[in-house]
């Protein structure tokens, strides 16, 4: 039986002037609220240490960097591998990679309950553009910034649970899961930072994107029969506003837990990983039901044709 205590701490907004130890200390601050009610595996969001710069059109290479960490753990970072490693909680938070070579993703890692890293994601979905776009409201420069991310969608077998990490947009992808579940994921963890308004369509506000978040989450867990946390950074950062949302959704598709405001807040729940079984076992046991002869098109083919 594998039992584990899984939250999500949601962050509220980081301002562009926010240095990485504040950051930090707020990670920190909800690591010891979320160990002291029990929490083994903390999923923080997506780009966790600083603002969400891609809304930033920029040109100046250093001015870029300063927004990367070009290791990790680093001197800024430390503090928080530290403490969850003191207090025994497992963590997944994400930031912009600078490789040694130059190469810029934006990455997430995940550490095991002794704050060694033992698993690390490049996100594969980089929505937006690489140029500025004045028919936006607000720039979304992911392409500019990130590479595709290089090193696929792996498990980990972590805490005596088959982990596989996500990040933001790769969660609206059947695909992500998918890849996941044939590997018998039995927790995805996707931090994300998701404007809360469309930049290209103005009739799509909060309520809407909240439930494309909500729809996605869950039929994730649903078609792979694992648990899925996601988890935002929220609220309005230098002038923009990101929504909440925060879930943790059980293998059945519903909702355990979910947050309630735009700052940062923890939100628990209690996995029971056997609960995985089931799905994967029965409706969703891929062995005996999944039709690959019929599936080619999918790797084959990436845009949409049209071909009647
Ligand atoms: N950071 C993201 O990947 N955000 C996207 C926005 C652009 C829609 C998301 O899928 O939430």
């Amino acid at each position: 039986m594998v039992q584990l205590v899984v939250g999500g701490a949601q962050m509220g907004p980081i301002q562009h002037a926010d240095s990485r130890q504040v950051v930090v200390a707020r990670m920190i601050a909800l690591l010891e609220a979320a160990a002291a009610r029990g929490v083994e595996m903390l999923v923080y969001p997506e780009l966790a240490l600083t603002t969400f710069f891609p809304r930033w059109y920029m040109e100046d290479e250093a001015e870029i960097d300063a927004f990367f960490e070009r290791e990790m753990p680093n001197g800024a970072t430390a503090p928080l591998f530290e403490r969850a490693r003191a207090l025994g909680v497992a963590i997944t938070f994400g930031y912009a990679e600078l490789t040694p070579e130059g190469r810029r993703f934006n990455t997430s890692i995940l550490t095991d309950r002794a704050g060694a890293i033992v698993g690390k994601y490049r996100k594969i979905h980089l929505p937006g553009h690489s140029e500025y776009d004045p028919e936006r409201t607000h720039q979304h420069l992911e392409k500019r910034y990130f590479e595709p991310g290089d090193l696929g969608f792996r498990v980990w077998r972590n805490a005596g649970v088959v982990m596989g990490m996500a990040i933001c947009n790769d969660r609206r992808w059947p695909e992500t899961y998918r890849c996941l579940g044939l590997q018998g994921v039995e927790l995805v963890t996707i931090g994300y930072n998701t404007p809360s308004a469309n930049g290209q369509q103005s009739s799509e506000g909060l309520e809407k994107r909240l439930f494309h978040s909500d729809l996605s989450l869950q039929a994730g867990a649903y078609q792979n029969a694992t648990y899925v946390v996601g988890v935002a950074k929220a609220g309005i950062e230098d002038g923009h506003p990101l929504m909440g949302g925060s879930i943790i959704v059980d293998p059945d598709g519903f909702v355990l837990a979910r947050a309630a405001t735009e700052e940062d807040e923890l939100i628990l729940a209690a996995c029971d990983f056997d609960k995985c079984a089931f799905g994967k076992t029965t409706i969703f046991d891929f062995a005996r039901h999944r039709r690959t002869e019929h599936y080619s098109r999918i790797t084959a083919q990436t845009g949409m044709q049209v071909e009647v």
